[in-house]
């Protein structure tokens, strides 16, 4: 397959004035009727793309068309097409029961529903499906199920049919339909002018009872982004779907969000702190892109990050202002850096924004997403503030209704701020995390910080100009006092000096505050100075990144020199872990040991090459010093936690259960699992149901509990989806493979199922010693599985491949080992255009 150019860029020859579109729904074969109102812009034939659409008739103006679509598409002669106006119209077969690939028209257990981001309309009907075309849809629907929804507004409906109009135009992507056996939960919205919204949540029946947080978290995010950047929804209906068969997270179709169920459904029961923590942040994702994604699009699938990494970082905004900021940015950061950097630092890294692909779908990653969340986060501290709403109202008055490229984007900020922004382009098209290391110097009150940031090769991009970098910093006097307050360096250059003069005493420097740009610090601190930011540092993000540093720096000595902790970093933590005036949220991820992935990155980087086996070893062993450390306080901190009262899902009730259950974690490294086992029993949600079964199973015990769960949830997908995937991540390095393999001959293991799947084969590259258990088998049989859900979703097993992105960072034996599979992989018979371009590109 031959790869698309961003420099290729054309615009459509044509515009589509409107589509209308007629659905009659069967499973296996259900008809599309199009009829398409377009006019030429350009000269030029009309290339409409189409895959897999079984042709019933063709015509243009209303004469028989006699053509022959080719693999992906239809041209119609340039000869053939009249001046002014004129109507295309089509009428295909598809097979939406046959569709396993959960892209185009699909079923899922009963129900009809879409998914057509990037290009799944194209398996829908013939269209101009590309970004830049937009229209206004009309949409009927004929079928004998009882729930029949599309974009836009309901018009009529009638027994056996129903019939949508979307008054706003939009391209194919954002196209939607489901069809089903369905209940709502309702609830009403006025906007801030006064236009009243019906707002349904439709679920099968049963599920109903499930959707309140849903449809709080929907609520509190129309009003949010009212109130923080001026925007009103536009229909009279707002209505999501849950389904159990989807290859993301959700997906904005206009009016229309589809869900994976998994982000929908939650009661106490059934759902963890972390899954509510998610579903307001998926729910508000979503509809923010009404703005950023729907109202102003993007030209090109190059220019994704342009909807994805604003509204990303909108939702992230939101997260904090509803819980708590310095929580949210510490946990955004532990992700970026587990899967960004992770990214960033491999033969799979690219730009936030790519200038080719073979599969777009490959490139709903998390640089776009997550770095390019972290480039508007950076332009935002450039700007300052007013900067930033100055330039986003220009942005949404400027380009409403249009498709935008990244160009656009920055040039609004320019004209808002007057601002170059030149060189700050490069963190859109180059690829690489930089690495800016740090030394001081002290002399006569002056303290002078020297910056140097380097960034290595990506693919493709062997040179690295310097890049604008924020570096938010802040000096604290010895004694603990801030004496300068936080302050944004710019750094511009390779190598850059700032001064800080009159000066009493040589202070102690808090760099990169609020983690302000996505770059690898290297500061070579002594466990003395990390202590003392933990103590003191009075910006939290910081405070808690001391922390993390001193227990890297010896988790590393633990690995290479077979060192213990010592007391430095057992008592600054044990003084943050007791420390009742922070916030329990942060003592948790204070607690939290650094991961083996991220340590494995860590060494690698530092020219060490990482033993999986060894990091396991080591960070068990560091668990129980810290368990030892706090031997005294545990049960205390565990039984003082507890919630009175009932269950609420809120940040603050979150926090002090996410502390219970660290506390949970060391108590069973040192009673055997006492604790934990009564635990199980007493709890009465789900967060304390699975964080008392993690920690048994961590321990190897667990097996009673893992069969009363499963008597208990085996009649709940998504509940279930957790029964498996807490085997695979907490059974040890050497039983790993062995546990993904029994699972995936389970009675309810469905490969079908992108959420079943993943939590078996997910969860096993996730255990990092399991998946680089020196045997192999946890790569071969990741690889197996690889090649046997191409055939039947390749989007969701290119998505999974990226589970070998690392190879390069371990031992020759490993390195065979993995290299082997992806060549293995790459010579499968048929495989697709998704995971063959995953697969060679990691080859390198
Ligand atoms: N549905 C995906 C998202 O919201 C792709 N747009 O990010
Ligand atoms: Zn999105």
């Amino acid at each position: 397959p031959q790869p698309v150019h961003l420099s290729d860029y054309r615009p459509f020859p044509f515009r589509v004035e409107g589509a209308e579109l007629t659905f009659r729904l069967n499973p296996s074969a259900t008809r599309v009727l199009s009829r398409l109102h377009l006019v030429r812009q350009a000269p030029g034939d009309l290339r409409l793309d189409g895959e897999r659409l079984e042709v019933l008739s063709l015509s243009l103006n209303g004469q028989p068309l006699s053509l022959t679509p080719d693999a992906t598409g239809l041209t119609i002669p340039a000869a053939l097409i009249p001046e002014g106006p004129f109507t295309f119209e089509a009428e295909v077969r598809i097979d939406p029961a046959a569709n396993t690939a959960l892209e185009g028209l699909y079923m899922s257990g009963g129900m009809y529903c879409t998914q057509c981001e990037a290009e799944g309309f194209r398996k829908i009907t013939f269209y101009p499906d590309r970004p830049d075309v937009m229209a206004p849809f009309r949409v009927r629907i004929e079928s004998d199920l009882p729930v029949l929804l599309s974009n836009g507004n309901p018009v009529a409906q009638g027994t056996g049919w129903a019939e949508w109009h979307d008054p706003w135009p939009k391209p194919a992507y954002l196209f939607a339909l489901v069809a089903g056996d369905l209940v709502a939960h309702r609830a009403d919205f006025v906007t801030r002018s006064g236009r009243p919204v019906d707002l349904a949540i439709w679920v099968r029946p049963g599920d109903q009872d499930r959707c309140a947080y849903a449809m709080d978290s929907l609520i509190r995010s129309m009003r949010w982004d009212e109130e923080v950047y001026g925007r009103e929804y536009d229909l009279d209906v707002f209505n999501i779907v849950a389904v159990d068969d989807f290859n993301m997270g959700a997906m904005e179709n206009k009016g229309l969000n589809i869900f994976n169920s998994k982000y929908v459904l939650a009661s106490p029961e059934t759902a963890t702190d972390d899954d509510f923590a998610r579903i307001e942040a998926i729910i508000a994702h979503e509809y923010f892109h009404n703005w950023t994604g729907n109202r102003i699009t993007c030209r090109d699938w190059f220019q994704l990050c342009l909807k994805e990494g604003l509204t990303v970082f909108r939702d992230q905004q939101f997260s904090g202002d509803m819980r708590s900021h310095a929580v949210k940015r510490i946990e955004d950061v532990l992700t970026l850096r587990a899967r960004q950097f992770r990214e960033d630092a491999g033969p799979l890294a690219h730009p936030v924004r790519p200038d080719s692909y073979v599969e777009i779908n490959n490139f709903y990653t998390a640089t776009v997403y997550e770095k390019g969340a972290e480039v508007i986060g950076m332009l935002k501290r450039l700007v300052g503030d007013e900067g930033y709403a100055t330039a986003l109202d220009l942005y949404f008055t400027r380009h409403d209704g249009e498709a935008a490229t990244i160009e656009d984007w920055l040039k609004v900020f320019e004209d808002a701020t007057g601002r170059d922004l030149t060189q700050f382009a490069r963190w859109y098209t180059d690829a690489g995390t930089p690495r800016v290391t740090v030394s001081d110097d002290w002399q006569d009150g002056t303290y002078t910080l020297t910056f140097r940031q380097e960034t290595q090769p990506t693919p493709g991009q062997p040179e690295k100009p310097p890049r604008v970098i924020p570096i938010a910093v802040g000096l604290l006097n010895p004694n603990g006092d801030e004496i300068v307050p936080t302050t944004v360096l710019e750094m511009t250059e390779a190598a850059q000096s700032f001064r800080f003069e009159g000066l009493a005493a040589k202070p102690v420097p808090s760099i990169l505050r609020g983690f302000s740009a996505p770059v690898v610090l290297d500061r070579k601190a002594s466990p003395e100075e990390r202590a003392f930011l933990l103590a003191h540092d009075t910006d939290p993000f910081n405070k808690w990144e001391a922390g993390r540093a001193l227990a890297k720096d010896v988790l590393a000595r633990m690995v290479t020199e077979g060192a213990e902790p010592g007391p430095d970093w057992l008592d600054a933590l044990a003084r943050v872990a007791l420390d009742e005036s922070l916030d329990p949220a942060f003592r948790a991820l204070a607690l939290r040991l650094p991961g083996e992935d991220d340590m494995a990155q860590t060494l690698h980087e530092a020219g060490v090459t990482p033993d999986p086996q060894a990091i396991h070893a080591a960070r068990r062993r560091m668990g129980r010093a810290l368990a030892l450390r706090l031997r005294p306080q545990l049960p205390a901190l565990f039984d003082t936690l507890r919630e009175p009262g009932p269950f609420t899902p809120d940040a603050r009730a979150a926090g002090r259960r996410a502390l219970r259950l660290a506390a949970l974690s060391l108590l069973t490294r040192l009673d055997e699992g006492q604790a934990a086992a009564s635990a199980y029993r007493a709890a009465d949600n789900m967060t304390e149901e699975v964080g008392a079964l993690a920690c048994l199973l961590d321990i190897g015990r667990g097996q009673e509990e893992l069969g009363l769960f499963q008597a208990r949830w085996q009649g709940d997908r998504n509940v279930m989806d957790k029964w498996f995937a807490l085997q695979v991540l907490h059974a040890a390095p050497g039983e790993a493979a062995a546990t993904a393999e029994r699972l995936t001959r389970h009675p309810q293991f469905d490969m079908k199922n992108p959420n079943r799947f993943r939590s078996v084969m997910g969860a096993l590259s996730g255990n990092h010693a399991g998946f680089h258990h020196i045997s192999g088998a946890a790569y071969r049989l990741t690889a197996d599985w690889l090649i046997r859900l191409d055939p039947v979703n390749p989007q969701t097993a290119a998505r999974m491949s990226t589970a070998f992105e690392t190879w390069a960072r371990y031992d020759a034996d490993r390195q065979a080992m993995i290299r082997g599979e992806l060549q293995r992989i790459l010579a499968a018979p048929g495989l697709s255009r998704d995971l063959g371009e995953m697969a060679g590109r990691m080859l390198g």
